[in-house]
């Protein structure tokens, strides 16, 4: 199977979108090579309450549980207890153009209506690349939003190897057919994110399943069935990912949307109760996950610090 890294920041709860664009993938490609990572530095890029901080990359690890990542099979960790990644970071900084950073859309988003814009918000990109190109990754399944940031690892990996030689393997995005971006359920020209304030519209891993419900049924749509309108296209697309059904024939299936927001409600339900049963179960016992992620950073440990040293070597910096 393939090398596989990806990697969720601890910035707000989990949402559907989370679970349907990464996570779900995550499950279906863990191997003894793949790596899943709570990237809790790439929270820091806009100011967050430490206490919050802290107990959010705790909650998030024991999401990853809860989904059923298995720490037997694969390897779970937390970002800031892997110190390579900021070292080789700055190795990708010095190699990323200030103009590939500069077309970063997500930073052009997140940038915008905020008062203070730290620098790291527009550096993140070479964190990210530091990330996957550690473990030697081949795949790296992230919803449709995460493809250009995938992509430029890929430019600056193979930019790092034709100035300095043969360093890092070469990434690729692999995004999901459905659910790859799943919208906002109150405006849906805008992705479902867990850190924008858009209560309404956003559904949480371990929301209450009648809020769910409630929110489902608020979804915005139109008044007339047309499935090509995005708030239409939206829950048939949340409906396919959670189903496995194709879009196209549960598009032609309904001709009311009221039909088509129950089946998706039992859908998304059926989805999150096992989830939240697990994570139930899980979080009563918060030294299990730790000790779980104390055995995963010394694994992804020891194959960091061989890519770190190797790209240490081949830029020419002196050993000690
Ligand atoms: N709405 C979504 N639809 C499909 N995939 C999604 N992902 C996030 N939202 C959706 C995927 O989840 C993974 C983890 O993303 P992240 O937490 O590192 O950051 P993000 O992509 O920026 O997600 P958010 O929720 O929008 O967080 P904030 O608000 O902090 O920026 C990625 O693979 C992402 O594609």
């Amino acid at each position: 199977m393939a090398r596989v890294f990806s990697g969720m920041a601890p910035s707000g709860d989990a949402t559907l979108g989370s679970l349907l664009g990464a996570l779900r993938h995550w499950v279906t490609a863990q191997n003894a090579d793949a790596y899943y990572c709570v990237v809790d530095l790439h929270a820091l890029t806009v100011p967050q309450d430490p206490v919050e901080l802290r107990s959010r990359t705790l909650e998030l690890a024991t999401v990853f549980l809860a989904v059923g990542l298995d720490p037997e099979v694969c390897t779970l960790f937390v970002q800031s207890h892997v110190h390579e990644h900021t070292e080789l970071a700055w190795l990708m900084e010095c190699t990323a153009a200030y103009g590939e950073l500069s077309r970063m859309t997500q930073f052009k988003d997140k940038s915008t209506q905020r008062e203070f814009v730290s620098a790291a918000l527009f550096t993140y990109p070479a964190l990210m690349a530091a990330d996957i190109l550690l473990y030697d990754t081949e795949e790296v399944p992230v919803g449709d939003d995460q493809r250009q940031h995938v992509e430029l690892a890929r430019d600056v990996a193979e930019r790092f190897n034709s100035r300095y030689g043969v360093t890092f393997t070469l990434p690729k995005a692999v995004i999901a057919a459905v659910g790859a971006r799943v919208m906002d359920l109150q405006d849906p020209a805008r992705k479902m994110s867990k850190s924008e304030d858009a209560a309404g519209g956003t559904i949480l891993l371990l929301e209450d399943l009648g809020s769910v419900s409630k929110k489902i049924k608020r979804a915005v749509t139109g008044t007339e069935y047309d499935p090509a309108l995005p708030g239409a296209m939206n829950l048939l697309s949340i409906l396919g990912a959670a189903t496995g059904e194709s879009v196209e024939s549960l598009a032609a299936r309904y001709s009311q949307y009221g039909p088509l927001k129950s089946d998706a409600t039992d859908a998304v339900v059926a989805l999150l109760e096992p989830i939240q049963r697990r994570y139930r179960e899980l979080s009563a016992d918060p030294a299990t996950v730790a000790k779980i992620l104390q055995h995963g950073a010394e694994k992804a440990q020891s194959v960091a610090a061989v890519t770190l040293a190797r790209a240490r070597t081949n830029i020419g910096l002196l050993p000690l």
